[in-house]
């Protein structure tokens, strides 16, 4: 693929839910040669380092489980912000850090796209759907909200107004296999793009995606991918506080990674969930890293192979 500039870009959230330790997901996906993987695949890397979260004051949700409310809301102003900034100078990527950080990174990024006149688009790949919105939530997580967020869902008063919002029809989930009651009604009322698991297993996943890459290409389309660890299995990828059975596979993540490089179509990506406490010998945050290689073009053969479609 062609020469990119990637902006690696510390997310260190760990208030989008209870269970702590994706704090430590940036220095993981470092440790476990994030940016040397990028630049032997001849891409230039710059680092910014670890953000954190501006200081907000909120007033009390009306639903009391709601967790760490401020400290979302601080964390979605300075990811929007900061992806709004690096979008005109290259590839974000933003190491998380929970599923919450997307609230700011697709939040900017769907900005940035307004600037340029492209349309706006998402891939979320997670074995959740992420709908809920602060009203809806059972668990009071806020990383089960950031599609409800952008996509301009009540209930997210506190947080900054959106500057742009982003069309339902424009994001497609893959991987789906833990769906909450709400959120199952609000799919069945929205018009997002859901490839569930057997979708994946009686159609492969190539051709769920493949459809969705087409619809982008075809306005010439701006695409957030938002990885989060448990759209794989847990026996592959381990290092998640919500694992769920019947994941992708290391192979199914790969061609999706493969697909998405070919595309060209990709402008920014979220790296999300993975908790380096729970890891077993790095394996799941080395899974994460060449998985981006893939993205990025790393390839068994780098000539074109026969197709057998
Ligand atoms: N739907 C559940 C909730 O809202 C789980 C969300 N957890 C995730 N999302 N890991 O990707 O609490
Ligand atoms: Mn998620
Ligand atoms: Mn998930
Ligand atoms: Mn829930």
């Amino acid at each position: 693929m062609t020469q990119t500039h990637c902006i690696l870009i510390g997310a260190p959230v760990d208030c989008g839910k209870r269970r702590r330790g994706c704090l430590m997901g940036p220095d993981a996906y470092r440790t476990a040669g994030l940016a040397e993987a990028i630049t032997a695949l001849g891409h230039t890397v710059e680092d910014l380092g670890n953000l954190a979260p501006a200081a907000v004051e909120v007033a009390p949700h009306a639903n009391d489980k709601v967790y760490a409310l401020a400290e979302n809301v601080g964390w979605t102003q300075t990811l929007m912000a900061a992806a709004q900034q690096a979008a005109p100078r290259g590839l974000p990527i933003f190491l998380g850090g929970d599923h919450a950080l997307a609230l700011g990174t697709v939040a900017g990024m769907a900005a940035h796209a307004q600037t340029t006149g492209r349309p706006f688009f998402a891939l979320w790949l997670d074995a959740h759907s992420d709908i809920h919105t602060p009203n809806t939530t059972d668990s009071g997580n806020l990383h089960g909200t950031p599609v409800g967020y952008v996509i301009g869902r009540d209930g997210f008063e506190a947080f900054p107004a959106l500057p742009a919002r982003v069309d339902p029809a424009n994001i497609c989930m893959i991987g789906l296999r833990s769906v909450d009651s709400a959120e199952h009604a609000a799919l069945l009322d929205i018009n997002v793009d859901v490839v569930d698991m057997r979708v994946i297993d009686e159609s492969g996943i190539r051709t769920p995606l493949a459809a969705f890459l087409d619809r982008v290409a075809a306005v010439d389309g701006m695409l957030h991918v938002s990885l989060d660890v448990d759209f794989l299995d847990p026996s592959v990828a381990p290092a998640v506080g919500t694992t769920v059975p019947g994941g992708a596979t290391v192979r199914e993540g790969h061609l999706v990674m493969e697909m998405l490089c070919d595309s060209g179509l990709v402008t920014s990506l979220d790296l999300v969930e993975l908790n380096p406490f729970l890891d077993d010998r790095g394996k799941t945050a080395s899974l994460m890293v060449d998985l981006t290689a893939s993205l990025l073009g790393r390839r068994v053969f780098d000539r074109p192979t026969r197709s057998h479609a």
